[in-house]
């Protein structure tokens, strides 16, 4: 299965998450043949791509889905030879920070020795195609964790402070240490948050989007939250897949910072969205400690200046109209829940 009529071959892990299904809609854009990595599950998770499936049955389809899993060492080289991609963006992760405190081994296995796998299985593929796959790890501004310098660049040492962050700092340093030894065309984009209509439901910000619609039609009463003055640096995840694209087009491989060098705190947004709702948010939002961490990010802001001196990229969407997008889509469901509800 390699390089399909002329078109360029990538391959997605975690294709069926937030960011896979944008850079997905973006590389089919750009004439790309798009193989994604699926996990098995007893329902189905394809709710973010089932708009771009293509029957496998119809010629010339360019989007095709496979079974496998970062644990699996076997599959994944299977496949990797297999599809001999041109392009191999590793996007998947339990990629939620809270969770990788109740189970940081299970975010390990997946993280950090899952890159790890991937990053073995193109070494090997290489070897015997005889031409280079180029190679996108997913790195995370969560890797700066305990601030030592705002705002953060390439160069701001890394302080992490969670499992999830300690096991992308892992992956992070092999995916440039296999740049280094053997000589791969690999890539880190250390993004910064990046939210959308598509962000899961247990993120800060679709949390609030979501539970805030609930509350204007009246399906709910309350928003329970953790720490309300973290801040962060909130971009939108359209605009991000873009870099991800540019890093793999360059002469040379490289890692790049990709935010939008500007901060703001959960209460920002809870302003921002609760505002835009006609809404005070100190009416319907309760603390529950439960949400707390363990150890805490405080602070993030990204300095994108490398990405738009090399890669030409700079954000688009701002905080303001990042925050109505979420909250204008959410409405959308709410209205339908409304809808559905027995009277
Ligand atoms: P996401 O929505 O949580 O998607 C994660 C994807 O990984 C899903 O497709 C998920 O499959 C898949 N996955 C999880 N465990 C897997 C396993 N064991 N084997 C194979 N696939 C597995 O995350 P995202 O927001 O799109 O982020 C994409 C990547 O960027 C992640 O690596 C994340 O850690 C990193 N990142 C994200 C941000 C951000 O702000 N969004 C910032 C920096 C870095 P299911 O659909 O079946 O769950
Ligand atoms: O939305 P969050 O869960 O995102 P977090 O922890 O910053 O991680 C996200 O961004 C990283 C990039 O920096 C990615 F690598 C990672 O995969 C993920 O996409 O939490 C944001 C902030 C935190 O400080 C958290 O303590 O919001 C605070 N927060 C307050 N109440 C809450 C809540 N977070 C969540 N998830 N739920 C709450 O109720």
């Amino acid at each position: 299965m390699p390089t399909s009529e002329g078109h360029p071959v990538a391959l997605i892990t975690g294709i069926t998450g937030q960011d896979g299904s944008y850079l997905t809609e973006f590389l089919l854009q750009k004439g790309y043949h798009v193989h994604g990595i699926v996990r098995r599950a007893s329902s189905f998770n394809t709710g973010r791509i089932d708009h771009l499936y293509q029957d496998p049955h119809v010629s010339g389809t360019r989007m095709q889905l496979h079974y496998g899993d970062l644990t699996d060492a076997t599959r994944l080289g299977e496949l990797i030879e297999r599809i001999q991609p041109d392009e191999l963006y590793n996007l998947a992760a339990q990629s939620h920070v809270k969770v990788s405190f109740d189970m940081p081994l299970y975010t390990a296995d997946v993280v950090a020795v899952g890159a790890l796998r991937l990053l073995e299985a193109v070494r090997d593929a290489q070897q015997r195609i005889g031409r280079k796959i180029k190679f996108y790890q997913a790195s995370s501004s969560e890797m700066f964790g305990m601030v030592q310098e705002t705002p953060q660049t390439e160069t701001t040492p890394f302080y992490p402070r969670s499992p999830y962050s300690c096991a992308k700092l892992y992956a992070h340093w092999q995916t440039i240490n296999y740049r280094e030894a053997y000589d791969l065309f690999a890539c880190c984009g250390i993004l910064f948050n990046h939210e959308s209509p598509r962000r899961g439901e247990t993120f800060v910000t679709r949390k609030i989007t979501r539970t805030a619609t609930r509350i204007k039609l009246g399906l709910v009463d309350k928003l329970y939250l953790g720490n309300i003055d973290a801040r962060r640096d909130w971009g939108y995840a359209g605009d991000y897949v873009e870099a991800m694209w540019l890093m793999l087009q360059q002469e040379r491989p490289d890692d790049f910072v990709i935010a939008t060098n500007e901060t703001h705190s959960v209460r920002e947004f809870l302003d921002e969205v609760f505002g835009h709702l006609d809404l005070n948010w100190q009416d319907h939002v309760a603390i529950d400690p439960a949400y707390y961490r363990p150890a805490e990010v405080d602070l993030l802001i990204g300095d994108y200046a490398k990405a738009e001196r090399l890669l030409g990229w700079k954000p688009k969407i701002t905080f303001r109209d990042l925050a109505r997008m979420m909250t204008d889509a959410d409405m959308k469901l709410a209205e339908q829940e409304l809808k559905l509800r027995p009277k």
